[in-house]
């Protein structure tokens, strides 16, 4: 389906089962920022709408008028039941798991919530299945790929915001875990950041060069597997000695690593979850003011 990058007054009045004219007033009245057409006409970015919608609390009546999926009959209130989630996983309704988590960042849970409450626990379930034989496998397979793109749903209604600051990272190299990452990324860019994903297994020579490229502010390494603390170590020392600007603050998280292989002080930070996270990149933001 085709996304419309803008809405009309009346489309997103008819999203939310209000008239155009309230529409017209938020927008006069500052709390909805609407641009206007050459022809004079307001009309709202996407991303904009979703924000007005999620902080505001308004029912999102009708989600397709926004590009999203319909959520009748989903139900189960802002933060899905990582229960609900598994059976939708489990029964293969890939629709259904994937609209759960689609409505509840639009009904407005904190995106960090959905990462470190259902997603994670329905993935550690979806996780013993192989021993139910190669079906459970399939499953956990299908599992992953519905949450990405959940997630890449999500991360369409954020706003992509291109003089933000940088942050950029990946999985340690030999990482083969794909959500773990982008899960950063796209929180990561709903506090704020103009997050750059560079995917599983990144060795450690590339993201010292993407560090170098983008100047970032903030590095973030996940790590699904052990083992990679002397490559970490190495990266934090090169990260401290970057000559442009100012040293980026350097962000750990994942399973793989255990706090005795970590270099102590120095900028690194280990995290265990992305509420942690969101955080903590607040903090950050909040250097480089509004
Ligand atoms: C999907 C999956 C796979 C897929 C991965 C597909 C893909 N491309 O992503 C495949 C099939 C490749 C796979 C392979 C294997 N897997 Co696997 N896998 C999983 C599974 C089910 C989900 C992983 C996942 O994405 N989780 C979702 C993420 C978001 O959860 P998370 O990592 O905990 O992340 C949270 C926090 O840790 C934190 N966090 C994570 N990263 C970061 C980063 C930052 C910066 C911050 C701040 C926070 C943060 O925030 C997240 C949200 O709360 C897990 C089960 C589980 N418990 O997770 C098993 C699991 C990790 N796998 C396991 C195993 C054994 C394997 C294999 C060895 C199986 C085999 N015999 O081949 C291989 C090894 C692969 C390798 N090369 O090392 C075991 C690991 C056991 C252990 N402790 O060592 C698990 C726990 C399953 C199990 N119960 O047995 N796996």
């Amino acid at each position: 389906m085709e996304v419309a990058e803008y809405l009309s007054p009346r489309d997103l009045g008819r999203a939310v089962g209000l008239s155009e004219s309230s529409v017209r007033r938020w927008a006069d009245d500052g709390r909805l920022r609407a641009e206007r057409t050459a022809g004079g006409h307001r009309r709202i970015a996407r991303a904009e709408a979703v924000r007005f919608i999620r902080e505001t609390g308004l029912e999102l009546l009708r989600p397709d008028l926004l590009g999203f999926p319909q959520t009748e009959g989903v139900g189960g209130g802002p933060l899905p039941a990582a229960d609900a989630l598994v059976g939708a996983l489990r029964a293969s309704d890939s629709a259904g798991a994937r609209r759960m988590l689609v409505s509840a960042f639009l009904d407005g849970a904190p995106l960090a919530e959905i990462c470190d409450g259902p997603v994670r626990i329905a993935l550690r379930e979806m996780g013993l299945l192989w021993r139910d034989g190669p079906e459970g496998i399939a499953l956990e397979h299908r599992a992953v790929d519905v949450c990405l793109q959940a997630l890449m749903e999500i991360r369409s209604a954020i706003p992509d915001r291109r003089s933000a600051p940088v942050a950029v990272g990946g999985a340690v190299e030999g990482d083969p875990y794909i959500l773990p990452s982008i899960m950063t990324s796209v929180v990561l860019a709903d506090v704020g950041f103009r997050a750059l994903n560079l995917g599983p297994h990144v060795p450690s020579v590339a993201i010292l060069a993407a560090a170098e490229l983008y100047a970032p502010v903030l590095v973030w390494r996940s790590a699904g597997i052990s083992g990679a603390g002397p490559s970490l170590r190495r990266e934090a020392r090169h990260l401290r000695t970057l000559a442009q600007g100012r040293r980026p603050d350097f962000v750990v998280g994942g399973p793989g690593f255990s706090t005795s292989e970590l270099p102590r002080g120095g900028g690194v930070h280990r995290l265990h979850s992305m509420a942690e996270l969101a955080g903590f990149a607040r903090a950050v933001l909040s250097q480089f003011g509004p």
